[in-house]
């Protein structure tokens, strides 16, 4: 119990409380001196079943050692003490990647995936062959694709706090993700960038849910869209940052229905409070929406670059805030890509309200932070502004406020029982613990063990 005051004194004091569920299921651990020393070690031993939770030792897995088929349903499978990094270096199993998803809701956690390449051009680090996927917290890089999914028209896909960079053929038949007709995706909290040739994200499910992410060329990336939707299917883009580079490989920045609106759900989509960048400045095309769209509301973005066409929209289209050039938006540091509103942006106070669709606010609630995270969007002067960030947002909770935490976030580390931390690590073992934090900095990672539950409160406020 060192060292109170200083806790004290921080921002504000977090008591969190874990309750330990009951479960049958084994846990596998992997690593250098564990019972199976790789993925592919415990792949061949062909010892798992449902709900198992496996444990990946952070370290370097390179070439066969990386490789695994997981064909139980509801796996937990997480990198422990940092992320480990499985390189695929060449090889690969079933003529897919690295790891092939056989199972069913598979969540994966923590890990790092880099150089899937197969014969066919479309090695990915994450093959799904089975129904519904959670990826959180996992980095692809420099693969043919970074997930893969298969096209069964069923199963949810939640992907969350995770990057994807500079994946890709350069053939335009892979991306960085490439989702498959399954029945819902939701992304959101990633950072998606720099694919070659291909898509940030592309993604055929029939409900799209993308939700405050960091989507961008920036500087030199060479991206196809940024998010294309070739087959339609009700979606919703709502609080991201899009941005095109002037090296860019085509000039929209997203695409919808572009392949045939053939998903199994009405086609709607809504573009709601994201802020879209263009920097190339002869050619643009914000929006490529397909004819034949049954519903197109495009509200409260900011466009800030070059699009000929984009004041002649015939789609519900209010208060986005367009401007040729991206200086006169006022970002906080465009050339850095922080769209920030600084206090004389024009977009500050620049939206109105959007109604609830099929149950679905359209007023976000959140807005992304570097890298892979988020704040709370609190809209101020009672009037959203349009974008993806809201000016003078103040995320400080008040004391004694209830947190919304999601229950399922772990970190890198875990520490001993009742130990104080002073920074972004809260203990998984402790009936209670403490955190001194900000915000931002307690949603980067603390540690939460498999089976607990978690709820944090404010217990105390700072002086
Ligand atoms: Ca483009
Ligand atoms: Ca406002």
């Amino acid at each position: 119990m060192k060292n109170l005051t200083t806790v004290r004194n921080s921002l504000f004091i977090l008591i969190v409380t874990l309750f330990s569920l009951n479960t049958t299921a084994n846990v596998y651990r992997v690593g250098a001196n564990k019972n199976y020393l790789s993925p592919n070690a415990l792949y061949n031993a062909n010892v798992l079943q449902n709900g198992d939770t496996i444990e990946i030792d952070a370290a370097n897995y390179i070439g066969e050692a990386a490789l695994a088929v997981w064909t139980a349903d509801n796996l937990l499978i997480k990198g422990v003490g940092g992320k480990p990094h499985l390189m695929a270096n060449g090889e690969y199993i079933y003529g897919k990647g690295i790891w092939v998803l056989k199972g069913n809701n598979i969540t994966v956690e923590n890990i790092e995936f880099s150089r899937a390449t197969v014969p066919d051009k479309n090695g990915a680090g994450i093959r799904l062959d089975g129904i519904g996927l959670t990826v959180r917290y996992c980095y692809f890089h420099d693969n043919e694709n970074g997930i893969l999914t298969n096209n069964v028209y069923d199963g949810d896909i939640l992907i969350e706090y995770s990057e994807f960079g500079g994946n890709g053929f350069e053939d335009g038949y892979s991306h960085n993700l490439y989702i498959g007709h399954a029945n819902k995706l939701t992304f959101q909290y990633n950072y998606s960038h720099h694919a070659k040739v291909g898509h940030n994200l592309k993604s055929r499910a029939n409900e799209n849910y993308i939700l405050y992410n960091r989507i961008m060329d920036e500087e030199e990336g060479k991206s196809s869209r940024l998010i294309d939707l070739p087959n339609g299917g009700f979606s919703i883009v709502m609080g991201n940052l899009l941005m095109q580079s002037a090296v860019a490989t085509n000039i929209n920045l997203l695409g919808y229905g572009l392949e045939g609106l053939i998903n199994m759900a009405s086609h709607e989509i809504y573009v709601i409070n994201n802020t879209f960048v263009n920097r190339k400045t002869t050619k643009g095309l914000f929006l490529d929406i397909a004819d034949g769209t049954s519903i197109t509301n495009i509200s409260n973005n900011i466009f800030a670059g070059y699009d000929e066409t984009i004041e002649e929209t015939s789609y519900t289209f209010n208060n986005n805030y367009i401007d040729e050039n991206i200086e006169n938006i006022a970002f906080e540091d465009e050339p850095n890509f922080n769209y920030q509103l600084t206090v004389n942006s024009p977009a500050i106070n620049f939206g109105s309200n959007v109604a609830v669709v099929n149950g679905n606010s359209l007023t976000p609630n959140k807005s992304y932070i570097h890298p892979t995270s988020f704040i709370n969007r609190v809209i101020s002067n009672g009037v959203i502004d349009a974008g993806a960030y809201e000016y003078g947002n103040n995320d400080t909770p008040n004391c004694g406020q209830i947190l919304p935490i999601n229950n399922d976030i772990y970190g890198i580390e875990s520490y001993q029982a009742n130990e104080i931390i002073a920074n972004n690590t809260i203990n998984s073992n402790a009936d209670v613990s403490f955190i001194a934090a900000s915000r931002i900095q307690f949603l980067e990672g603390f540690t939460l063990e498999q089976g607990a539950e978690l709820k944090a409160y404010i217990g105390a406020c700072g002086d």
